[in-house]
């Protein structure tokens, strides 16, 4: 390649970034009604959306702005949950069709303390069956699925790791790899019907050459035309280590995460996800936005005394044995 050839891509390089930093990014969060997506963008960017116990809550899409430098911005958007009357869900399905097609990402919450996915799948499928296969490749690939709620996962017990007043919470070793099982199901069960449909792409950091046919390179980009699992994102890593960074990254961009907007859990994780995903510079542009972040999952002592739930009652004396609250922490 000569000096020339060298300057063109430089140039070429160069004007795909400008293009994408002054591109508005955006995601959107859908799912059903009270599976916890306002819950999770709340603890995610200490917005106050509103939260809702018994009834459907968001009516409207509702955008919260994550704040990048340089004044750049990721706009996520809320979405209205569906399953509320079919009547609710025709207009919501129209408003889901015009967001996915103009957002970066796709967050699809499922509720993890449950196994159905028909429901969801279904509505998926009525997303994408007026599509074409160009569009559908597009927005199978923006789809991330997130379990929300996994606080309610059994067996306890949930990890508190304190210093002074905060601390982070973590699964207990038993429940540890419950966790796992549940995203893999979820994976089988949601994603990896849509394995043919999956094209990701991630920055290139690395001088990355196509290991095989599946793979493809733009200036700056690697794109994977699949859906890679785990296991052949480890094999892949074994069998060329110095492009395991850029494996790994694809792997995240069809991963499955788990979180808890009630324990912060797994919120560093999503972002990063969701940076991976949107483009090439978003990466750079929100990289410090999330470095600064890891203190999100955070929760103070008093946050965890009131969330205490376990009170013991003798009826015999009729008086209070235990209460996790008076708990000196
Ligand atoms: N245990 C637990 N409960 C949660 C969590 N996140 C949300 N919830 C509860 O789930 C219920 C619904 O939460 P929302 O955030 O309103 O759910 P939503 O998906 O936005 O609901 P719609 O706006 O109706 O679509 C509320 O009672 C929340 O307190 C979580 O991480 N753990
Ligand atoms: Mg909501």
């Amino acid at each position: 390649m000569d000096r020339i050839d060298r300057m063109r891509i430089r140039d070429r390089v160069k004007k795909i970034v400008e293009a994408e930093d002054s591109r508005p990014l955006s995601v959107a969060i859908v799912g059903q009604t009270g599976v916890g997506k306002s819950s999770l963008l709340n603890a995610l960017f200490g917005t106050e959306l509103e939260v809702g116990d018994i009834t459907p809550t968001t009516k409207e899409p509702e955008p919260v702005r994550m704040k990048g430098e340089r004044g750049h911005e990721i706009v996520f958007w809320d979405m209205p949950g569906f399953g509320e009357s079919a009547t609710a869900d025709r207009g919501y399905l129209e408003l889901y069709r015009t967001r996915l097609t103009e957002c970066d990402v796709v967050l699809w919450a499922l509720h993890a303390d449950s196994r159905s996915v028909t429901y969801d799948l279904n509505v998926l499928e009525r997303l994408l069956d007026s599509a074409g296969d160009e569009t559908r490749r597009a927005l199978v690939g923006k789809l991330t699925l997130v379990l929300t709620k996994v606080d309610m996962l059994a067996p306890p017990p949930w990890i508190f790791a304190k210093d002074r007043k905060t601390g982070f919470f973590a699964p207990g070793p038993e429940l540890a790899p419950r966790i796992t099982a549940k995203a893999d199901y979820f994976e089988e069960v949601f994603l990896a019907p849509y394995a043919e449909w999956f094209r990701t792409r991630t920055y290139d950091d690395c001088g990355f050459s196509p290991p095989d046919g599946r793979f493809e390179t733009t200036p700056g980009h690697v794109i994977f035309n699949g859906y890679l699992t785990g296991e052949e994102c480890e094999t892949l890593s074994r069998e060329h280590p110095e492009f395991s960074k850029v494996f790994s990254r694809l792997r995240d961009n069809c991963r499955v995460i788990c979180c808890s907007a009630n324990f912060r859990y797994g919120l560093v994780e999503l972002l990063g996800v969701v940076v991976n995903k949107i483009d090439l510079s978003a990466s750079g542009r929100f990289r410090n936005a999330i470095g600064d972040m890891g203190d999100i999952q955070r929760v103070s002592v008093s946050d965890v005394r009131s969330a205490g739930t376990i009170v013991v009652w003798d009826t015999r004396r009729d008086r209070k044995v235990f209460d996790f609250r008076d708990v000196g922490l």
